[in-house]
């Protein structure tokens, strides 16, 4: 490693397995940043079970020394639920795409949520299937263009764009935690994750997190207009908040 060159990872990540295999500026290395501050900081490294969910998202089945499971699309949630219920005092973290929690797996969001299970899931919203090449998911914007929307999403035919922590504030029930945070606010976005986290420790309910992110590689953006479309397009779309904090004022 070149002088001066000290680079901050979290005590709960692999070290063995970096540098890790997400493409240069993807954001999903950035929100596993924030989960393993927020694992650290709580100190529940030796009780989170890892769930890890087709595409991207399973890149990240050897991040972390924890347990770690993966399945596909969206029953993460499901398996985690699974485990948790069986083994109360684990802490349970779901990981997934929007395509997997959106689309092809949306009923185990909708269930999970509708249960209260004490369970918490993050969910990388990146507007599109990354790992298959960049086909429209369901939170791709408006206008967009990708694979199978290249004169852009049309609205009339592809409907609109799912807000998933709206959706879940809306059919989650009281103890129920929900926010979206953007990987251009890091600090926040741990600061959310952790109160998910802490929300499950306190044994209060379900608990989701949606994170902004980045895929340069499908977007064929270049850094400047990354940060740009996450901050300026997605924002705009997807605003960042807390939907549902039980018993407290909410942020954003
Ligand atoms: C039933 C089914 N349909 C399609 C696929 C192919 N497939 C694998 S990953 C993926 C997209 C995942 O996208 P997303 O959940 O948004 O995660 P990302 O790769 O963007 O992080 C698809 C469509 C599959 N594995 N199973
Ligand atoms: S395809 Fe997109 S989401 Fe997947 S690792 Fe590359 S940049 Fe990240």
């Amino acid at each position: 490693m070149g002088a001066g060159i000290n680079p901050q990872m979290p005590r709960s990540w692999r070290t063995d397995t970096k540098p890790h295999k997400f493409c240069p500026g993807c954001g999903h290395g950035l929100v596993l940043k924030a989960l393993g501050q927020a694992i650290d900081e709580l100190d529940i490294q030796g009780k989170v079970v890892f769930g890890c969910d087709i595409g991207c998202s399973l890149l990240a089945w050897d991040f972390f020394n924890v347990d770690t499971v993966q399945t596909h699309h969206g029953r993460t949630t499901p398996v985690l639920v699974g485990i948790k219920r069986a083994n109360p005092e684990l802490i349970g973290i779901a990981y997934m795409g929007d395509g997997g929690g959106y689309a092809i797996g949306s009923q185990h969001l909708v269930n999970a949520a509708a249960r209260n299970d004490k369970v918490t899931v993050i969910l990388v919203n990146n507007t599109n299937y990354g790992m298959t090449g960049g086909q429209m998911a369901p939170t791709t914007l408006p206008g967009q263009k990708t694979e199978t929307t290249p004169y852009g999403r049309d609205v009339e035919e592809a409907g609109y764009p799912t807000k998933g922590p709206e959706m879940v504030a809306a059919i989650a029930h009281e103890g129920a935690y929900v926010a979206r945070g953007s990987i251009a606010n890091l600090r926040q976005l741990k600061k959310f994750i952790k109160r998910a986290l802490e929300n499950q420790i306190a044994g209060n309910g379900f608990s989701f997190v949606e994170a902004l992110s980045a895929c340069p590689t499908n977007w064929r953006t270049n850094a400047a207009e990354t940060w740009a479309f996450v901050e300026d397009q997605m924002g705009k779309y997807f605003p960042i908040g807390e939907f549902k904090v039980p018993g407290e004022k909410k942020e954003g």
